[in-house]
């Protein structure tokens, strides 16, 4: 049955890496045609249509429709996953604060558009920042939606985590598992190695240099984004497009056997976590596009500090969107 997946901002960097992947078959497998539905604010509805060009030009075989619009009604319609990508960037100067304000309203109304015409069972992905409160947000103004249907992306720290580790321990990434991203996708994100093994030994072991993971591993990642930004001068759009692939597959293709990965995902309440939150933890996806919370890890002290700091600040982001919320 083919797929319909609505990805917003659609002529943006991280579309323009995204979009291709889809249509060749790396969210559904193979076997499963699609249809993207791409969502754009109206001044940029002519770029999208290049983006559309160039996607009949690859003449995916799986790729049976493109339709382009400046309406969420529209692109949303039907949808199976929607990919929730176009957001304001922060502009200089600008605060964490005044952004949440910012984009808020923009997800206000995806999210009640999404109750509206989506399918009941779509899977919503946000990648737009900051990534954790608006889909905090929309998930609150589309509440015919369940919960367990929402998710925001941090794989992006994930993999990042798992390379900084991989190429400290000179080994494949493939070598690294056990990673964990806890809380929220700003720079008080806590990236976990201490879960984590690398050839099947404890990562820490491995390593054999605890400053190096407390003092440089912990703010490569945080930092991570903006020092692409300084290097390119453009932020992450390829590895946040790739990621957000891996994030989409594992959700509808499920995660390796034995593997988890990070998400946020909206808090039962395990980790004391408050529930509702949008937070950053564990999961497994079986690849029916659900997903387990992996329970019960334990934390240092050290550990636990930083998670809390996230949580901190998560908190204090719900409660300056608190009238957006529904
Ligand atoms: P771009 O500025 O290249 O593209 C964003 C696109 O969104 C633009 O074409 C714009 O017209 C469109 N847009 C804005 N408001 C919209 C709306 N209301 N409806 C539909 N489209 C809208 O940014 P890009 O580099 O693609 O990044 C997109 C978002 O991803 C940004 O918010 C960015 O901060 C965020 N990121 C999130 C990451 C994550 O790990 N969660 C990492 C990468 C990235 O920084």
């Amino acid at each position: 049955m083919v797929k319909r997946v609505a990805v917003t901002g659609a002529a943006g960097q991280i579309g323009y890496s995204l979009l291709p992947r889809i249509a060749a078959g790396e969210v559904f497998g193979p076997d499963t045609p699609v249809i993207l539905q791409c969502l754009e604010l109206t001044p940029a509805l002519g770029f999208l249509k290049g983006v559309a060009m160039e996607l009949e030009d690859c003449a995916f075989p799986l790729l049976k429709g493109i339709v382009c619009s400046d309406d969420p009604r529209v692109a949303f319609a039907d949808a199976d996953l929607a990919l929730l990508v176009g957001s304001k960037p922060r502009s200089a100067g600008m605060e964490r604060k005044d952004l949440l304000l910012e984009n808020g309203p923009i997800f206000t109304g995806q999210g009640q558009a999404l109750a509206d015409v989506a399918r009941s069972d779509v899977r919503v992905v946000v990648v737009g920042n900051p990534c954790n409160t608006n889909c905090l947000i929309a998930m609150n103004n589309a509440k015919k939606i369940p919960a367990q249907n929402w998710s925001a992306m941090t794989q992006l720290d994930h993999n990042r985590a798992t390379a900084q580790l991989a190429q400290k321990a000179g080994v494949d990434s493939t070598d690294v598992e056990g990673v964990v991203i806890w809380g929220n996708h700003s720079n008080t994100q806590f990236p976990d190695w201490q879960h984590a093994t690398i050839g099947g030994k404890a990562a820490a072991d491995v390593i054999g240099d605890v400053p190096w993971l407390k003092d440089v591993f912990i703010p490569c990642v945080q930092e991570r984004g903006k020092a692409i930004i300084e290097a390119r001068g453009k932020s992450s759009a390829m590895s946040a497009g790739s990621s957000a692939l891996d994030h989409a597959r594992y959700l509808f293709q499920g995660t390796p056997k034995g593997q988890w990965t990070s998400m946020a995902v909206a808090s039962d309440g395990s980790y004391g976590v408050p529930e509702g939150l949008m937070c950053s933890v564990p999961v497994t996806c079986p690849g029916d596009g659900s997903f387990e919370v992996v329970r019960d890890l334990e934390f240092s002290d050290f550990g636990r500090g930083k998670f809390q700091t996230s949580i901190d600040e998560l908190v204090g982001e719900r409660d300056t969107v608190q009238a957006l919320l529904g």
